[in-house]
């Protein structure tokens, strides 16, 4: 018997072995990356991140069956270097076909440090080389290594072997750490501690027992050590690592990289579909993204799964071909035909889509998780519950101080040489501490962000008349109860609370600022609740450190930045929202709506009395100048119906038609206020955007624009949306409907790399693990929406649904939520 047995477990194995054979070795493809079947190596392909540092997107790459396992292969000067570590700059990339190797060279001058790393194919794997010319500089001695790290949700739950002796990978960080002691030149971001390995060896084989997974790394000079960088920030990966011996030159540290191929791998296929549905009336069609290497079906079923649990065929509907995008060939079925309300299912080759439903509602209610959760989630300056949940307390009391002269800030704020206020550096702003939102898995007041939301909202306030009261917003108490009505409108309630604070800060500064931000990344980094983030007590620099007076102050510096500096595009884009909430706050809060408009109109009269000051930094102080001017004038002139807004908008058209797309909306909003002939002078320009657009969405199989920068382009997929359905609305001969709904399936599912919905909550399978400021959890908060899919270069569409920390595909914005709402109300409008 037991003979049998294990008989019985050799053929098993031998099976196993079968079904992985190796595929041929890595080669050098036209894409500029080494590939064979399961597996893509790639050096440089794409760089750090010029918004955010170290976004790990760098560096030696390993794509493995599909997934993106390893990034950020590089020399760093730490075990397990955070965002903000110095990195290397890229000097040069070489790819050469003859020998498939690619070289990059990069350098770091502060150290006056230049280095080659080599990849080339050496077996089944590659060989990692890192060359010098000279040696080592004395200052990176101990501390210069190759680094080469890996994502640690795709090692959760396996194993790994260091020399042979095993080890698992920890799902929560607990590995051993040494204190480094004072004075100890690391990064200042980090306390002076760092990793110690969880394991060391010449040979570490990653996940051995997952052909998906599976890697080995073999160093044919030092030891390999293996860290977990999320001991010293959540975002860390697990790091393997090798020194960078000092005294040498020529290829100074040689590694072998196998991941494991296999042969007859091929790429599930993936059915895009709306996880949220369709109208009865709607254009419906899924796209199946299919790994060239499969053979493509040639329809799909659709079936309808009745009461009894049965699924009934209803269509079988051609899947057509419709060619090559990134690294998938794509077919298309169109199942429009699929009328009857009902709850169905796609099936491709037998593989089978979750539910979703075909019904005259589905837009009806998409929205409410976006207003009745993530806004009041949002909401700084309150604390806010849900049920048996505080999400936050009162976040921020000690909003603001004046941020010093010629600083600049990682979030991308900065001061000149002035404050333009009365206030000297470090001294408390009074009145700030009222209003607004948290700006994105982040706690900054961004008043770019803070006027967008409030305009998006007065849209969705003006056209449809949202009156949903499911939250209670007490400002006197600076309290927010979720699932609670309190008899106000709760869009309302939304378009004051970000009022109140676009208000305060011409109160208390005569101008809008670029916004409040935390001093330092010590605290920018801070993941919990954001009451916990300072000690809501006026800081008072005559005070010390720990004192604390019984009116309130201490001297903690840990207030907020206000940065000040005086932008116009800024003014004009926040009394753009002044002007438009005071029509939506008029017989609600009426004396914020005098007001609001009061400032408004002073603000446009007082910018047109001097030249623009055009203080410019990052992306905090207001957007083009033209833009926002456009706005306030809009705004303004469907407040006041004063001719004189009417003037300047006619004025400004000439410029505005040259950057027609980034201001369609705006031109759409105030046409019927406009003296008749305008509407006919926009004309040719709704043409030439008609004609544009339809070539930047036949780009790709899912008719939307797919941006392909460092930030998903999900918000430029709803202002795709929103120009096409205002410009239909009033040019319904040029301008169709169509990419109203190609923009919702889009963002419900209907997109590359995966069909997960990128609105929390919303569809039958959505974003549960996103970058809200609760990412470290992994978890979600309903009713926001992600920037999606990010296409790393040169072809992996990627939105990871397992890993929240990348910003730039999971990071709830809140302006994005607003428009959101505005976009999902249009179509419920459209099928009315
Ligand atoms: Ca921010
Ligand atoms: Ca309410
Ligand atoms: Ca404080």
């Amino acid at each position: 018997m037991r003979t049998l047995t294990r008989l019985l477990a050799c053929v098993a194995a031998g099976a196993l072995i079968a079904t992985t054979v190796s595929a041929e070795p890595l080669k050098l493809n036209d894409k500029g990356y080494l590939e064979t079947r399961g597996v893509n190596v790639l050096v440089f392909s794409n760089w750090y991140d010029s918004l955010f540092s170290d976004s790990k997107i760098s560096g030696v790459e390993l794509v493995q069956q599909g997934v993106r396992t390893a990034t950020n292969g590089d020399v760093r000067l730490m075990p397990t270097p955070g965002q903000w570590d110095e990195i290397g700059q890229l000097v040069d990339r070489q790819v050469d076909p003859a020998t498939g190797a690619i070289t990059a060279t990069l350098k770091y001058p502060a150290y006056d440090f230049s280095y080659v790393i080599k990849a080339e194919p050496a077996g089944e794997g590659v060989r990692l080389s890192i060359i010098l010319d000279t040696p080592l500089p004395e200052a990176l001695k101990g501390r210069a290594g190759f680094n080469l790290e890996f994502l640690p949700s795709a090692y959760f739950h396996k194993s790994y072997l260091a020399d042979g002796k095993p080890g698992g990978f920890p799902i929560y960080p607990s590995g051993p750490m040494k204190s480094l002691g004072p004075g100890v030149p690391m990064s200042e971001l980090l306390p002076q501690t760092e990793p110690l390995p969880l394991a060391t060896g010449k040979t570490l084989v990653l996940a051995p027992e997952d052909p998906a997974r599976r890697v080995t790394l073999t160093s044919e000079d030092g030891e390999l050590a293996l860290y977990d960088g999320r001991n010293q920030a959540q975002n860390g990966w697990f790091v393997v690592r090798g020194p960078i011996p000092s005294g040498k030159t020529g290829a100074v540290l040689s590694w072998t990289l196998d991941a494991h191929s296999q042969a007859d791998w091929v790429r599930p296929a993936m059915i895009a579909h709306s996880q949220l549905g369709y109208t009865p009336a709607q254009k419906k069609t899924a796209v199946i993204e299919l790994d060239p290497n499969d053979t493509p079906g040639s329809e799909v079923t659709i079936l309808q799964v009745g009461a009894d649990g049965r699924f009934t065929p209803v269509l079988t509907a051609p899947a057509k071909a419709w060619g090559h995008y990134l690294r998938y060939d794509y077919l298309t079925a169109d199942f429009s035909a699929v009328k009857t309300p009902g709850l169905y299912v796609i099936d491709y080759k037998g593989q089978r889509t979750s539910t979703f439903r075909i019904a005259e509602d589905v837009y009806s209610r998409a929205w409410e998780p976006t207003l009745d959760v993530y806004l009041p989630v949002a909401m700084d300056h309150m604390k806010v519950n849900e049920a048996y949940r505080v999400w936050h307390g009162d976040s921020h009391r000690d909003d603001a101080m004046q941020a010093p002269v010629n600083d600049s800030h990682v979030d991308l704020y900065a001061s000149g040489p002035t404050t333009d206020t009365k206030y000297q550096p470090y001294e408390h702003i009074p009145g700030l501490n009222v209003g607004g939102w948290y700006d994105a898995g982040d706690f900054d007041i961004r008043t770019q962000t803070q006027y967008g939301v409030v305009r998006a909202l007065v849209r969705s306030w003006e056209k449809f008349g949202l009156t949903r009261d499911n939250t209670l917003v007490d400002h006197p108490r600076r309290y927010v109860d979720i699932h609670v009505p309190d008899g106000k409108p709760d869009l309302l309630q939304q378009i004051q609370h970000g009022t109140i604070q676009l208000v305060a800060q011409y109160d208390a500064v005569g101008h809008a600022i670029n916004g409040i931000v935390e001093p330092d990344v010590a605290q920018y980094t801070h993941l919990g609740d954001g009451v916990t983030k300072t000690d809501n007590l006026i800081y008072d620099r005559s005070l010390g450190r720990d004192e604390v007076t019984a009116d309130g102050r201490s001297g903690m510096p840990d207030d907020r930045w206000a940065f000040t500096n005086r932008s116009s595009a800024l003014n004009y884009g926040s009394i753009a929202a002044l002007a438009a909430s005071s029509r939506a706050l008029k017989g609600f809060d009426d004396p914020l709506a005098a007001k609001s408009l009061e400032i408004a109109k002073r603000i446009w009269a007082e910018e047109h009395s001097h030249a623009p000051d055009l203080y410019r930094f990052g992306n905090t102080t207001g957007g083009p100048l033209l833009d926002e001017e456009l706005a306030a004038a809009v705004e303004l002139l469907i407040a006041t119906g004063d001719t004189q807004y009417a003037a300047r908008i006619e004025a400004l058209w000439p410029e505005v038609e040259k950057h027609f797309s980034r201001n369609a909306q705006l031109i759409a909003q105030v046409i019927p206020f406009m003296p008749k002939a305008f509407k006919a002078r926009v004309r040719p320009a709704v043409v030439a955007w008609k004609a544009e657009s339809d070539k930047i969405a036949a780009a790709n199989p899912f008719g939307v624009p797919i941006t392909e920068g460092g930030w998903a382009g999900n918000g430029t997929v709803i202002d795709y949306a929103m120009n096409t359905a205002t410009l239909a609305a009033l040019y319904p001969d040029v301008v169709g409907t169509d990419a109203v709904y190609r923009a919702l399936d889009y963002l419900h599912g209907t997109h590359p790399g995966s069909n997960v919905s990128f609105v929390s909550g919303v569809g039958t399978v959505s974003k549960e693990v996103a970058y809200g400021n609760n990412r470290a959890d992994f978890s979600f908060i309903a009713g926001g929406v992600v920037p999606g899919v990010l296409i790393i270069k040169p072809d992996l569409p990627e939105n990871k649904e397992d890993w929240p920390f990348f910003w730039g595909e999971n990071e709830y914005v809140i302006n994005v939520g607003a428009d959101y709402i505005e976009l999902v109300n249009t179509a419920d409008r459209l099928k009315k």
